[in-house]
């Protein structure tokens, strides 16, 4: 999808696909560039969905020229038409939510419903929000020795979101609306295991009325068509969510063009729970990482609970384990869907094989789901386990959990575990007591910190990690301080009137 055209089609793999997922086949026409295609697989059953197009080296270029092209008219467009547009996109999503959640799940593998009632409404709202943020945006003019300092956001020029499959729209939307809403135009490449949907809001776009060239979006594998677009020298934002060694290659080859960056990448956050806490409500917060089989960035994996209170608040999480139904995504009574991939299978596995090699116990869980095979891993629960160990240290990506304990009374203690890794994205406490969530929360290194409760995500509220967890925050106003330069315009005395 470059400069309002689409270049390559989403082909459906089989007729039966073809049939489910009607409106990813539909309407494939144009030239045939590129030529190469990839075919994306179904998590659920292994099932190819559809051939995709595999951009490279050209496609990063035509779609960077598109977004040059299209950039000035964009961003001179009034701020109310170009919040009228996103508010017209909105629309679309809404009217297609069904659709979008249908092939997201097929395509990711997360639930149907979370997609239907979550998900997709999310996505209009990030747009509507970013819209009406736009019109409200503003800094009140102030004086320096009688001149004028007025300040204002202008749009920067094309921006380069690269995307994860975990959440593939969510996030994507995250950095869509705020990017448009600033004036800059756009180039998505979504992750190559999650193509679709950023195919389909693409249609979209283009049924709302956004000229053709201000979204655009490549295909393909993060080497072959990221690599290029990055390093492309007309691109002035990038915007990522993945991994660390993946946002270290991009920030090397913005470096190049002093790009600026902003980076929201892997975690490794603390749930801790104190003596004090309501242990079923703990208990709840522990269960809910297994969301999404584990594969969100903010999930809360390493468990810190007080020694006194461990076997009763373990107790309870086993309680909720045993009902945990792991499943087919698109079943309603599913809790826990697959994972995204065998090869990604293999990776969660290494983790747990070497961390129960080194010693670790799985109280629950600890290897695939073989009733159901394929992609699917046991919600697990790894106890002794020490904290500079792999297990405790890296990014598991999987329905996998650890478990350490601080003793009765030690907050330093209970910090020293939770700020001990190099990721600062989040981090979780339950605690009855509201002087302690204080103390706690205003020692642990992290960007957003959650007490008794867990994913609240407010767009007003900065969003972001710290350390090796992320650069730069988006989010409300920050969101435009990114999407923008800033300009500040100083007028003498005097110069208002008319001469
Ligand atoms: O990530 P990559 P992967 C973590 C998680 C996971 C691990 C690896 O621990 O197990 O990372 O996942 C594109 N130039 N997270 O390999 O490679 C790629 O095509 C430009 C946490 O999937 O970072 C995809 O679109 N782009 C995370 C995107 O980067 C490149 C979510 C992410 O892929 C590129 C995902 C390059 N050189 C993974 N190489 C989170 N923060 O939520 C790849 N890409």
């Amino acid at each position: 999808w470059i400069g309002g055209t689409r270049v390559a089609s989403v082909r459906a793999a089989t007729d039966a696909d073809a049939a489910a997922f009607p409106t990813a086949t539909a309407t494939a026409t144009a030239t045939a560039t590129p030529t190469a295609t990839f075919t994306d697989h179904s998590p659920i059953d292994g099932a190819p969905l559809a051939e995709i197009a595999r951009g490279g080296p050209g496609e990063a270029r035509a779609a960077v020229a598109a977004a040059l092209d299209a950039f000035p008219g964009w961003a001179a467009t009034p701020p109310a038409e170009r919040a009228g547009l996103l508010h017209a996109v909105a629309d679309g999503v809404e009217a297609r939510a069904d659709e979008l959640a249908r092939v997201e799940t097929a395509d990711n593998g997360a639930l149907l419903r979370s997609h239907r009632r979550g998900v997709m409404p999310r996505v209009a709202h990030n747009l509507r929000y970013f819209a009406d943020r736009l019109l409200a945006l503003g800094h009140d003019d102030f004086d320096t020795r009688g001149h004028t300092n007025h300040v204002s956001w202008d749009p920067a020029g094309p921006a380069v979101l690269i995307t994860p499959w975990n959440a593939p729209l969510m996030l994507a939307s995250w950095k869509i609306a705020p990017a448009l809403a600033a004036g800059d135009t756009v180039i998505l490449k979504p992750a190559e295991w999650t193509p679709l949907t950023a195919s389909l809001f693409a249609d979209i776009t283009r049924d709302a009325g956004l000229p053709p060239g201000v979204f655009n979006v490549v295909q393909g594998y993060g080497p072959e068509v990221g690599a290029p677009l990055v390093a492309d020298p007309g691109v002035r934002r990038v915007s990522f969510t993945g991994s660390v060694p993946t946002a270290r290659r991009i920030a090397a080859a913005a470096a190049e063009n002093l790009v600026p960056c902003s980076f929201e990448l892997g975690g490794k956050s603390p749930l801790l729970v104190f003596a004090d806490a309501d242990l079923e409500l703990a208990a709840d917060l522990a269960v809910e990482q297994y969301d999404n089989a584990g594969q969100v960035c903010l999930a809360a994996t390493r468990i810190l609970v007080e020694e006194p209170v461990r076997d009763a608040f373990l107790g309870h999480v086993l309680d909720r384990v045993r009902e945990l139904r792991q499943g087919d995504p698109r079943d309603e009574a599913t809790r826990i869907g697959p994972n995204i991939h065998p090869r990604h299978i293999e990776r969660v596995d290494g983790f747990v094989r070497r961390a129960l090699e080194a010693g670790a116990k799985a109280v629950t869980g600890g290897g695939p789901n073989t009733e159901l095979g394929g992609t699917y891993y046991l919600p697990t629960l790894l106890t002794d386990v020490a904290q500079d160990s792999e297990i405790v240290q890296e990014e598991v990506f999987g329905p996998v959990l650890t478990l350490q304990t601080f003793p009765d009374g030690d907050e330093d203690e209970a910090v020293r575990l939770a700020n001990g890794t190099r990721f600062g994205l989040a981090a979780t406490l339950a605690t009855g007591d509201p002087a302690r969530a204080d103390r706690i929360a205003a020692r642990l290194v992290a960007g957003t910190v959650w007490v008794n409760c867990f994913f609240v995500r407010d767009l007003s509220a900065p969003f972001g990690g710290s350390r090796q967890s992320g650069v730069g925050r988006e989010g409300g106003d920050w969101s435009f301080d990114f999407y923008c330069d800033l300009k500040n315009t100083v007028t003498a005395p005097g110069s208002r009137e008319a001469r």
